[in-house]
């Protein structure tokens, strides 16, 4: 057996209670192991106490597994019948038979040795106050992501001279075009129409770059947007249309002009917030130039987003209130959270207890593009973008030599590196402000929707990026900030787009297959690009999704009741086609 392949602990992804019943317990092994069995019971029953310990557990095969690119994940799920257990595993390669514990391997012999002292794993308590519990709305949501500065411009009449007349095309991040809440107002039936239920709103407090991300004042709405009282009757009128509303918080740095940072750079060390920095040099804070001189941190040595401490008490007890705030305020029903794997796991720890006592289903994204395992243990964020997810999708299309098995690679990894409670939150999407746009990428409508097709029935929510029902384009940052070309909307072909669009978002909506946990990848055809998945709900109701990564037409079997379709016809998937459908397997 290939020892180095097998991999368990009792803690993260690999052994935690789902909710208050269900314990779900994972292994890593190679490819070698073909099957494996979990023998476990309750750690008392079997008379440990005060003598000989005498197995009475049971044995079960664990059949589910997901294949990664060099092992197999297995999983199950058991229900201790007294919220703990202890477990130990059994190998079985085609030749020998191991079983694994705690401390490491066994023969079979060495098992029936009289008298060994088995160290099993052990779930102690399933305690209840421990579990990792997500807001159950959020696999429910289908996310639109607005940059304001660029979105609808609700009053131009009230235009002021610095203010540059809407267009589309190209745009600079020194402009300011006039979005503002008053807009996102206007354009709240059409977001409505278009089936959406969650709005994901970058930066909105004051601050003084068109972004927002270097705040001011953290408690009050940027007057080039409007005022707390319109931003509070947005998310009321939002909430009215059940649309949901995710709020991007700066914590991890502030603005140059936030008043404990005027107030450090005024007083020095004697000011009241000189802790509330990470300041290393004193005597040269008000120099401009880039931070690589060390004098302060500040975030990716922009000099004028000074990073807060957030190890610190005051600074902690800050957030926490303004986050209070927000919530009664305006009634936001998320916040994400920016820079969100520099801020300290003390202050998260914090500040979801705080927020979750007052909205016990407020919604915690973290901003985080790599393995964020270490913040999803309940404790901290519900879930994170989902970037890793974004990248395999497009690798997969851009790469010719990516076969289908490394799609099921990338998508099996994506979704056994969190638990399940975090991966039914996980917030996917294919662009962003910080990203190229989708279209984009691979310049080729069929190739978006295939893409699009991906992000509507991955476990999780869905955001797609405002402009993104029209296939808008724009490259990397700024140029991804383009003005919403409202005046082209009515244009037949985007017509067509917003259309298909609202196919997806309906299905995603209306079919829980879409939505649910649960997918694998049956290999049906034979063809190396010829994509196929399937999705599954708890009733058993099928999904059946195809994707043609090859560069010709594929016969696909006539089966099931086609829900959406591009570049099919007849049996036929023509090259970058999509085609999902229902209960065909
Ligand atoms: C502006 C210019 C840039 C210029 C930069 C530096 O637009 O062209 O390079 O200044 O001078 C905000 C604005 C940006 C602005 C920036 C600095 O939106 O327009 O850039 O402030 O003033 C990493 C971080 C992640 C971060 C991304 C951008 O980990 O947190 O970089 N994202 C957030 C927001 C941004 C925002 C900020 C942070 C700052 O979403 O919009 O920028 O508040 C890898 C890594 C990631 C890395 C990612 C992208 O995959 O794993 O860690 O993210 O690449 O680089």
């Amino acid at each position: 057996m290939n020892f180095t392949g097998v991999y368990h602990k009792t803690s993260e992804q690999m052994s935690y209670p789902k909710n208050d019943r269900e314990l779900i317990i994972n292994i890593k092994t190679g490819y070698d192991v073909k099957r494996v069995f979990l023998h476990y019971g309750d750690p008392f029953e079997s008379g440990i106490l005060g003598g000989k310990e005498t197995w009475t557990g049971k044995r079960e095969e664990i059949c589910y597994k997901k294949r990664l690119k060099h092992q197999i994940w297995w999983t199950t799920t058991v229900v201790p019948a007294y919220r703990r257990c202890k477990y130990y595993f059994e190998l079985q390669t085609e030749e020998e038979i191991w079983y694994y514990f705690e401390d490491g391997f066994l023969t079979e012999k060495q098992m029936q040795m009289d008298g060994r002292m088995l160290q099993c794993f052990i779930v102690p308590w399933m305690n209840p106050a421990d579990i990792n519990r997500t807001p159950g709305w959020v696999n429910e949501t289908v996310w639109y992501q607005i940059f304001p500065d660029r979105f609808c411009n609700g009053t131009p009449e009230e235009n002021t001279e610095d203010i540059v007349p809407w267009r589309s095309g190209e745009v600079t991040n020194a402009e300011r075009f006039g979005g503002n809440l008053a807009g996102i107002r206007m354009r709240l039936s059409y977001l409505k129409e278009l089936g959406i239920n969650g709005i994901y709103l970058n930066p909105i407090m004051e601050a003084e770059s068109n972004h927002k991300y270097d705040t001011t004042d953290y408690t009050k709405i940027d007057s080039h947007f409007g005022t707390n009282e319109e931003f509070a009757a947005l998310v009321k009128e939002a909430h009215a249309l059940g649309i949901r509303v995710m709020v991007d918080a700066v914590f991890n740095h502030s603005g140059r002009k936030f008043a404990p940072w005027l107030d450090v750079q005024k007083n020095g060390q004697e000011s009241d917030y000189a802790e509330w920095f990470m300041i290393n040099d004193w005597t040269s804070l008000k120099k401009e130039a880039d931070t690589r001189d060390g004098r302060f941190y500040s975030f990716a040595f922009v000099d004028n987003m000074p990073k807060l401490n957030t190890n610190n008490e005051e600074v902690i007890a800050y957030f926490c209130k303004i986050c209070e705030n927000w919530i009664k305020e305006f009634d936001i029903d998320g916040i994400r959270f920016d820079v969100g794997n520099e801020v300290s796991h003390r202050f998260l720890k914090r500040v979801r207890s705080h927020v979750r006592a007052i909205k016990p289903d407020l919604y915690l994204l973290g901003e985080i593009w790599h393995d964020a395992s270490q913040w999803l243990n309940g404790e901290e964020y519900d879930s994170v973008m989902n970037y890793p997810l974004m990248s395999g999708i497009h690798d997969f299309f851009l790469d010719p030599s990516a076969t289908k098995e490394d799609f099921e690679y990338m998508i099996n990894r994506c979704y056994t590196m969190y638990m399940q409670q975090n991966n039914n939150v996980l917030f996917n999407l294919l662009d962003s402000h910080d990203t190229e746009r989708l279209m984009n990428r691979l310049q080729n409508l069929d190739r978006f929707y295939q893409q699009l097709a991906v992000l509507f029935t991955m476990p999780g929510s869905p955001c797609i990026y405002y402009g993104t029902e029209i296939a808008m384009e724009g490259g990397y940052d700024p140029d991804c900030r383009r003005c919403m070309p409202w005046s082209e909307l009515s244009q037949e072909e985007n017509q067509e787009k917003i259309r298909e669009i609202q196919t997806l978002i309906t299905l995603r909506k209306e079919e829980s297959a879409f939505r649910s946990l649960y997918f694998h990848f049956p290999n049906t055809y034979r063809e190396a690009r010829l994509v196929e998945y399937v999705k599954l709900d708890d009733e058993g109701n099928q999904v059946e999704i195809l994707l043609n990564g090859t560069e010709k037409d594929l016969d696909v079997k006539q089966q099931g009741e086609v829900l959406f379709a591009r570049a099919y016809d007849n049996g036929k998937l023509r090259k970058n086609g999509t085609l999902i459908r229902r209960g065909c397997i």
